[in-house]
């Protein structure tokens, strides 16, 4: 991806359907948005010259690649949760996306088919699919939800009146019968995808499968690792666009462009260079994710001097923290694994949900963190009745915690910088 010529996409987003005008209008305010919030950094590694690259081609050249595969008869499945295996994907010969989004969008016309107290997230992929300027949905020949909150289940019902979708039932405990139902549902959702490509998985497709996403998931271990490193060898910011971007991007490519990014990281820890000066105050944020282009509380934290260094989120940690086992033999050992592996995730749609609170006081300590803030976006049920309980426990550690409930919308950006200024002034 290193050829900078200047391509016009206009005729493949047109044939993807998109409303032209809209989709220009988004993409010069994303721009914007990763002009202030981005390219205003300071001593950035060099490393995120790659996923500057991506950005500025975020509905452009990746987009294009997926058109050719589909255009060569590859199947691309569009998926909105970390619960759904990319591993079973891939071993079926297809390419998986992520969909969920981060800006407000055509609010006005979701509003007509939802309640306006639904989530941003929610609020937001409907958005962008009513709006007619996603053009990785358009991509997507089958879209997989699933049943987490009840906001996502309703909104996947409407979202089938448009699209190809298929949901997964997720079970909201993770007692042995559980694991058994959500294998069943691995199982079913493998044979969905090997009627959709045509192909069948095998024990040799599924094994290189797990691999390569466990590389994926090595490679952003090893970036997470260096930020427990005073200095921080890099913003929150950045870290997170790296996980943003891991969902969409060439599994192999970014696998290898992330080991570079790691190397010059760990080189900076080694001697000791930083993104902000040593002592700075260090934050950890846990809550719900933060998809593209959603980077305001860590824009705000960041230009307030303090730097993240950790994201116990789906955007985060969850993400990556948890290898699929390469040890099996047989395809169906291999199920069993994937099975096993994904439900250890900690999503507040479970209960009881110990392991997420666990995942906080051990990152905090092993980050090093000053503070903790927990962030949910508004009217999410199930992060905003976790809050107490990872207020206490956060407590309980020693760590002071700060609560912020938000959306997508910019208007309280001066309410939010004064608050986070003076919990950062406290540490
Ligand atoms: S595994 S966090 S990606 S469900 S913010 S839509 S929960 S009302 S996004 Fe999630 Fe999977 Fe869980 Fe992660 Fe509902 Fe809450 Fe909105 Fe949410």
């Amino acid at each position: 991806m290193s050829d900078q010529t200047v391509v016009d996409y206009h005729p493949m987003w047109a044939e993807l359907g998109l409303d032209l005008p809209s989709h220009d209008a988004l993409l010069g305010a994303v721009g914007q948005l990763f002009g202030d919030a981005y390219l205003t950094q300071d001593n950035r590694p060099k490393g995120m010259d790659y996923l500057n690259f991506v950005m500025s081609e975020v509905h452009g050249l990746r987009v294009k690649e997926l058109d050719d595969f589909r255009k060569a008869g590859g199947k691309v499945v569009g998926t909105f949760c970390l619960y759904v295996p990319e591993e079973i994907i891939r071993a079926a010969g297809g390419w998986c996306v992520g969909l969920c989004a981060g800006a407000e969008f055509a609010y006005d016309q979701v509003e007509q088919i939802m309640p306006r107290n639904t989530c941003a997230l929610i609020k937001s992929f409907m958005g962008f699919k009513l709006g007619k300027v996603c053009p990785y949905i358009q991509e997507s020949d089958l879209v997989i939800g699933e049943t987490t909150c009840d906001g996502k289940k309703k909104a996947y019902e409407l979202l089938s009146e448009l699209h190809n979708v298929y949901v997964m039932e997720l079970p909201q405990m993770k007692r042995d019968k559980d694991i058994a139902m959500w294998r069943g549902e691995i199982v079913e959702l493998m044979a969905k995808v090997e009627e959709l490509t045509g192909k069948k998985v095998t024990a040799e497709s599924l094994r290189a499968s797990i691999k390569e996403v466990n590389d994926k998931r090595r490679a952003l271990q090893r970036i997470a690792a260096t930020r427990a490193a005073d200095p921080a060898p890099i913003s929150g910011k950045d870290a997170l666009l790296a996980t943003q971007v891991a969902f969409y991007d060439d599994v192999p490519r970014f696998t290898q462009m992330m080991n570079v990014l790691a190397d010059e990281l760990d080189q900076r820890v080694a001697s000791g260079e930083g993104v902000a000066p040593m002592g700075a105050k260090r934050v950890l944020i846990t809550g719900t994710p933060m998809a593209l282009p959603n980077w305001k509380l860590h824009d705000i934290i960041e230009k307030a001097g303090a730097v993240v260094v950790g994201e116990e989120m789906c955007t985060g940690s969850r993400y990556y923290q948890d290898l699929v086992s390469e040890d099996a033999a047989t395809l169906d050992e291999m199920v069993d694994d994937i099975a096993e592996k994904y439900l250890d995730i900690n999503c507040a749609c479970f209960t009881p949900n110990q392991g997420r609170l666990d995942d906080v006081v051990r990152m905090a300590k092993d980050l090093g963190v000053d503070g903790v803030i927990d962030y949910s976006l508004q009217f999410c049920n199930l992060y905003e009745m976790e809050s107490n309980a990872v207020e206490q426990t956060v407590r309980d550690a020693g760590l002071p915690v700060l609560k912020i409930t938000t959306d997508y919308s910019m208007e309280d950006v001066g309410q939010l910088s004064t608050r986070v200024e003076a919990f950062l002034e406290m540490l």
